[in-house]
């Protein structure tokens, strides 16, 4: 029968307004009636009065244990705090020591009512939010998660209710045996501050260094970016050759090269806070940050265009020259860079680049030609283009601008017949020097040269 009243209660607030529906409202002419309806609407308040009385918004609280020892021995380093909520609240749990001192496990987290479910249930093992210590300093690191300190403490759970009221459930927490050292992060440094992360050879690597004062478990080290409005993590692989094992005390280094060597794209050019983050086996956290710049990044592409060479003959006299003309593009946003000889130079067949002072140049594209005598990888080297097309920077190094084509040429005056192969393969190629020949720009249009000895 209270069934038709009860949707009309406002159970949370515990105010009671019994409202009865319109149809039953108005003039009655029967007494007898509205006799019996005061008495349901009593009935139903004297029950609404004693629900209410039996429904405190936190309730069943408890620790499953009344003293930790957060060392990770495996031995009484965890425990389990227990609630319910009959109504949705924000949620902290915190620690006072004697001076009544604030150490915040959970700080006003939104939390839904427990209803019919298993009560809340969170472990806790002596790690709250980060604190100092009186007459405490820390340099250059910031300690986000520390454990308690030994000794005596109240702990409170605490649920607030939008009305601000708030209900409160107490006890005591005994910490003992605490492994209280912190894993500091000494001499954090990202060096050099800017770098250019486009397989140019120059300024492509950052690196960073870290000195931890204890053994831990995890240690990162990324830069924080964001695409639109979500963050993301850049994550930096340890150096192979750190001085340090992962998890072990001491100095840590971290080699970056923004991903570019794994031909993915690095992060978009601009500066970036690199964050170096570790834990301890108890749960302790402590950060350093410091920053980077990324510019001209990207992953050089370049191609000789549609894999073609133009040979000035299949047959030269011992004397004569072989000349070659084909166009490099650079396909990428990223400029390539380059080093001489300028196209057009000629070589001897029994030079090379090295003995035209033109030596390798790490990072640099050069175009190149090969042939099977030859007793070094593509003797003959050349720019992927010349001054008209080439821009040079401050510090003098050429580069072939994004998507950009220039053409190139050469010559090779055989002076004599070196191996035993006449008719051989000569080709050409486009190479990376000292980072790859990629095979679509190896061994490119071969042209089967026959020398003619008189
Ligand atoms: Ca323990
Ligand atoms: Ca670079």
């Amino acid at each position: 029968m209270l069934a038709p009243f009860l949707p009309f209660v406002n159970w949370h607030s515990c105010v009671f307004r019994v409202i009865i529906p319109s149809a039953m409202r108005g003039k009655h002419h029967f007494p007898t009636i509205r006799l019996l309806l005061l008495a349901l609407g009593a009935l139903v308040l004297a029950l609404l009065l004693a629900g209410c009385g039996e429904q405190p918004l936190l309730s069943d609280v408890s620790f499953s244990k009344e003293r930790i020892t957060p060392n990770a021995d495996g031995q009484d380093d965890v425990l389990v705090i227990r609630y319910r909520l009959a109504r949705s609240a924000d949620l902290s749990i915190y620690f006072l020591d004697q001076s009544g001192n604030r150490y915040v496990f959970r700080d006003r987290q939104p939390r839904a009512p427990t209803g019919e479910r298993e009560p809340y249930s969170v472990y806790f093992s002596g790690i709250v939010e980060g604190y100092v210590l009186p007459g405490e300093t820390f340099d250059g690191f910031t300690v986000t998660h520390r454990v308690l300190q030994d000794g005596v403490y109240t702990w409170v759970v605490e649920a607030t209710e939008k009305t601000g009221h708030t209900e409160r459930v107490t006890g005591t927490l005994t910490i003992a045996e605490a492994d209280t050292a912190l894993p500091e992060l000494r001499n954090f440094t990202v060096s050099p501050p800017l770098f250019t992360p486009n397989r140019d050879g120059i300024s492509d690597r950052a690196r960073m260094n870290v000195f931890v004062t204890k053994p831990y478990t995890s240690l990162w080290v990324y830069l924080l970016g964001k695409d639109q409005d979500k963050e993301v993590r850049y994550h930096i692989g340890e150096d192979e050759r750190s001085p340090s094992r992962p998890g072990e005390r001491g100095l840590h280094t971290f080699d970056y090269d923004a991903g570019v060597d794994q031909g993915a794209d690095p992060p978009p050019d601009g500066t970036y806070t690199v964050w170096a983050e570790v834990e301890d086996a108890i749960g302790q956290r402590v950060i350093a940050a410091s920053t980077l710049t990324i510019q001209n990044g990207g992953v050089p592409r370049a191609y000789i265009l549609n894999a073609e060479v133009e040979w000035s003959a299949q047959s030269v006299p011992l004397g004569g020259t072989l000349w070659f003309t084909l166009t490099v593009e650079n396909d990428s946003p990223t400029p390539i860079r380059t080093s001489g000889p300028p196209p057009g130079t000629v070589y001897d067949s029994d030079q090379n680049y090295a003995t035209l002072g033109e030596t390798i140049q790490s990072g640099a594209f050069r175009v190149g030609i090969h042939c099977e005598n030859a007793l070094i990888n593509y003797p003959w080297r050349w720019a992927v283009g010349d001054e008209n097309v080439l821009v040079r920077d401050e510090e003098g190094y050429l580069y072939l601008p994004p998507f950009t084509r220039a053409v190139v040429t050469g010559g090779i005056r055989f002076v004599g017949v070196e191996g035993k192969r006449n008719p051989q393969y000569c080709w050409a190629g486009l190479i990376h020097e000292d980072v790859e020949i990629s095979s679509v720009n190896d061994r490119v249009d071969p042209v089967f040269l026959f020398i003619q000895v008189p």
